[in-house]
């Protein structure tokens, strides 16, 4: 529905435009979300009162220790209201930009956001890294989203042609849509290790001794249809039809199979965000990337140790399970748990984000995380970036704050490169010869 508005105002504006751009005056923003508000919803920081908030089956776009950020209808802030909790009308989730008539370029970044990468810039500039590091840099696909577009993989180690024994890691962005700051920040680790290797005695190091994956986009299809109009669209999901339902898109970070859809951490509403598919991997582009981490198992053994899948927007440090507020569940005791908080804090502590446990922010299933610790005792943690709340742009900061957001992560990124030969390390442990 509010798609459709957005595409309204849209069409009214570039309809608008070679009649009067000079005197047309600046188009009016277009709420994401015509009946819906956002809010900041403070003084949450035990469990019961979350789940008065989760309960009333808002959508949550952040959150922290102690708050969370919810877009919520009248009738539910209503009833959030009447439970005792405080409401804190915010901005708009999806910002209209001071949009200059005539310059709203359906499929580009609006203005002020035009160093974020489309897909296209983002492979030719992926593109142009491997040609001219072509020793480091290999850029290939692992399979194709609902619509058709390549999904971009990228290796980089010293010798990038050969296959190595060394610790692989995984890097993933963009599994939500409108989370673009996450492109950016797997661009840019991509960017550092190719330019750094051979000059910088750290990372050449690094790459000497591990194997890199980075998965820039996840979801491309999703996130082109977010700036389709050259303003954004607030979109999470990948973009395939429903079956028999006029609603589209699967949110992937709740269609992976591990305690898929288990435990009301998802929808089983083809219309809402959080709506986890019509089965467990029924997105092309989580059965795709799936095939690829299962096809890293070599003689038994899966090569990837360690992964970290870029969110926004929350600056959060979070580790598994989602799908449980137990600290521990099936496959993962308390030594890893404490293994898990040890190097999650770690990694906090380098870049000023809070560490927790995945399900203290909200109980999430079918989640990519839970399912690379339950399948592969991967290491994988999920940092949400920048910023802390909506009123500094939440998903859709400025482009601005691109550099120092990115490299904000640098020392976080080789800390847990740096532990990918044995995590449990970090606390004192001992692992097995690979
Ligand atoms: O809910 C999500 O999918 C992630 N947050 S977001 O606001 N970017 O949508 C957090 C998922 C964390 N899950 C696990 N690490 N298990
Ligand atoms: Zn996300």
């Amino acid at each position: 529905m509010r798609r459709v508005a957005v595409i309204a105002v849209l069409a009214m504006l570039v309809l608008a435009v070679p009649f009067s751009a000079a005197a047309a005056p600046p188009p009016s923003p277009a709420p994401a979300a015509p009946s819906t508000s956002a809010y900041r919803v403070p003084g949450l920081d035990n469990p019961a009162a979350r789940a008065t908030v989760l309960r009333q089956g808002v959508e949550v776009l952040g959150g922290g220790r102690d708050y969370l950020e919810v877009q919520a209808t009248p009738a539910q802030a209503d009833h959030l209201r009447a439970s005792g909790l405080r409401l804190l009308p915010l901005p708009a989730a999806a910002p209209v930009p001071a949009a200059v008539p005539g310059l709203v370029v359906p499929g580009e970044f609006p203005i002020g956001y035009q160093g974020y990468h489309t897909y296209r810039r983002l492979t030719a500039e992926l593109d142009a890294l491997a040609a001219a590091h072509p020793h480091q840099v290999a850029v290939s696909s692992y399979g194709r989203s609902a619509q058709g577009r390549p999904l971009l993989l990228v290796k980089i180690s010293d010798e990038v042609r050969a296959d190595k024994h060394e610790p692989e890691v995984l890097f993933s962005c963009a599994q939500h849509a409108r989370e673009h700051l996450t492109v950016e920040m797997c661009l840019h680790i991509v960017r550092r290790l190719a330019q750094g290797y051979g000059i910088d005695p750290a990372i050449t190091q690094l790459v000497r001794s591990r194997v890199v994956w980075v998965v820039p986009m996840a979801n491309p299809d999703g996130a082109e249809y977010d700036i389709s109009t050259g303003l954004f669209g607030l979109w999470r999901k990948n973009r395939q039809p429903n079956p028999g339902d006029a609603e589209i898109g699967t949110d992937l970070n709740r269609n992976w199979g591990d305690e898929w859809a288990c435990c009301g951490g998802s929808s089983a509403n083809p219309g809402n965000d959080t709506y986890h598919g019509s089965a467990p991997f029924s997105a092309p582009e989580t059965a795709q990337l799936r095939d690829w981490v299962n096809s890293r198992v070599i003689h038994g053994v899966q090569q990837i140790t360690a992964h970290i899948d870029f969110h926004s927007f929350s600056e959060l440090v979070l580790w598994p399970y989602g799908f449980t507020a137990s600290d521990t569940g099936p496959g993962l005791n308390n030594f890893d748990a404490a293994a898990f908080r040890k190097l999650g804090e770690q990694m906090a502590a380098t870049n000023g984000y809070t560490p927790e446990q995945s399900s203290h922010l909200y109980i999430n299933d079918g989640s990519i995380g839970d399912w690379m610790w339950a399948q592969h005792h991967i290491w994988s943690y999920t940092l949400e970036m920048y910023p802390t709340s909506l009123t500094q742009g939440g998903f859709y900061p400025p482009a601005n704050v691109i550099e120092r957001e990115t490299a904000r992560n640098d020392a976080a990124v080789d800390l847990l490169l740096s532990y990918a030969d044995c995590v449990p390390r970090i606390i004192g442990a001992r692992c097995a010869a690979r």
